[in-house]
């Protein structure tokens, strides 16, 4: 099972306390104070970590502590410091705090460290509490009390491009064909049950790109027909989207149809998504019917980005390679001028 969110109640450790303690050695009668102090709480950390690739483990594990710090000791002994809790997690995982609602990590790339909650601080031994009118302190402090929070952690695939279609429009099978991953395509609908990432290479210009294949939509998505449609979370983040669109109709609906009712799920979820660069992979035009519908396609959308491919003869794969690559790199300098040009 794909796991692309969990719930998980998280501590910081407590600080340890300080100590009251006096020196005591033969002949020296008053030895004076020599309590150590507590050692910190370990905090808790978020950490990017790339051989992660979904938030499976958490559901098993919703409560999680970071290591307590010890308590000071006699002859000035510090506690020992509390051990740090570092949650591995994919990159693009979101930490949203449930008391605030707010979001409050976010980790992108591998190695990236954000602070969850912060362990407490260890207390303070006597030794700090002697002055010039009391030699003898029994004063100490209590180490502090770790953070607590509950969160909820949601995965959100980091991808340049992603893939929408209907079950069986072939977009597993241009997975296939465009990276190195193997995708599970078979004829019935709903092969995918989750997102999954590929890479294209692009040898000649020393780039690649990642793209993102996801479960298909159906109409009626957004009322949890089908799969639903929370899996749209994987394609949030990508620059640009994929239409898969089966041509030939070999599942007995029409491709404008199909078209018209991608669009209208994705604003359903989110209508930021319609504000992504597009392009259309007309598919499966190996097949008798589809030359004739992608014409009538055209011509209800003429100003649309159509390149017209078969996952079977592998016709249009090279134009739709290079059409993606300009699409996202075109979306990635206008995202740039755009941010340049923002007041935040
Ligand atoms: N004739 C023809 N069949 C194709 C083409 N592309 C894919 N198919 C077939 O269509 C069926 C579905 O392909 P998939 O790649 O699994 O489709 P999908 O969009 O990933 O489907 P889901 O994962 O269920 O959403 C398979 O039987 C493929 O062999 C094509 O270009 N031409
Ligand atoms: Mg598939």
């Amino acid at each position: 099972m794909f796991i692309d969110e969990a719930q998980i109640t998280l501590k910081a450790g407590n600080g340890g306390n300080g100590s009251s303690s006096f020196r005591r050695e033969k002949f020296i009668p008053k030895g004076g104070p020599d309590g150590g102090d507590g050692g910190n709480g370990g905090s808790v950390y978020a950490l990017c970590d790339d051989n992660i690739t979904d938030l499976e483990q958490y559901k098993y594990t919703p409560n999680l502590r970071a290591g307590d710090g010890g308590n000071g000791s006699g002859r000035l002994k510090k506690g020992e410091n509390g051990e740090d809790l570092f949650l591995k997690v994919p990159p693009g995982t979101i930490f949203i705090n449930l008391q605030t609602g707010l979001q409050s990590a976010e980790v992108l790339k591998k190695g990236e460290k954000v602070l969850l909650l912060k362990g407490g601080k260890g207390g303070l031994g006597n030794v700090h509490f002697k002055t010039s009118v009391n030699r003898a302190p029994r004063q100490f402090t209590y180490g502090s009390d770790g953070e607590f929070g509950e969160f909820k952690l949601v995965l959100k695939t980091i991808a340049d491009a992603g893939f929408v279609g209907f079950p069986n429009a072939g977009k597993s099978s241009l997975m296939g064909l465009l990276t190195m991953a193997k995708p599970k395509v078979a004829a019935y609908p709903f092969t995918t049950l989750h997102a999954n990432v590929g890479m294209i290479d692009y040898p000649d210009i020393y780039e690649r790109l990642f793209v993102a294949d996801i479960p298909g939509l159906i109409k009626g998505a957004s009322q949890n027909k089908g799969l639903g449609h929370r899996f749209l979370r994987h394609i949030e983040r990508c620059k640009a989207l994929v239409f898969v669109i089966d041509m030939a109709a070999t599942d007995g609906r029409n491709p404008i149809g199909d078209y018209e009712d991608l669009l209208s799920e994705l604003k359903l979820y989110n209508p930021m998504l319609l504000e992504k660069p597009r392009i259309v992979a007309a598919n499966k035009m190996d097949e008798p019917s589809a030359n004739e519908n992608l014409d009538k396609f055209k011509a209800k959308y003429p100003n649309i980005d159509i390149v017209a491919i078969s996952c079977l003869s592998e016709e249009g794969i090279p134009s739709l390679k290079e059409e993606i690559y300009k699409t996202v790199k075109l979306a990635s300098n206008n995202a740039f001028a755009t941010a340049e040009q923002s007041p935040f």
